[in-house]
């Protein structure tokens, strides 16, 4: 890591700089699977929510329902918790159990 020389022509150093990027933590949001939400709805939520292809869709949705859950992305903290209250919000709405949670952040 270098400090960078800020100093002025004059020779008066105004200000220091470092060259430390930060790493924002990361947190995993799965969705866990039940016998009731459709096929459909969670593969559309896949695709509304997490940005999914519908064959990227599909195939996680897939996962969740033969593993019981899957891994749909890691975001920071805020953006991670938002995609849950979606999920939570569209699966009342719709009337299914569907439910997503978050892991990690180490
Ligand atoms: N198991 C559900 C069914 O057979 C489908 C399903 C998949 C539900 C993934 C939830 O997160 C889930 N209709």
């Amino acid at each position: 890591m270098t400090a960078h020389d800020d100093r002025q022509p004059g020779g008066a150093v105004v200000e220091r700089t470092r060259d430390k990027a930060i790493t924002p933590k990361l947190y995993r949001v799965l969705l866990l699977n039940d016998d009731y939400t459709t096929m459909e709805f969670v593969v559309a939520v896949l695709e509304e929510v997490f940005r999914k292809t519908p064959a990227e869709a599909f195939r996680l949705m897939m996962q969740v329902h033969t593993e019981g859950r899957a891994v749909c992305g890691a975001y920071t903290y805020e953006v991670a918790e938002t995609k849950v209250d979606t999920v939570r919000q569209l699966a009342a709405r719709g009337g299914y159990p569907l439910q997503a949670t978050i892991e990690g952040g180490e």
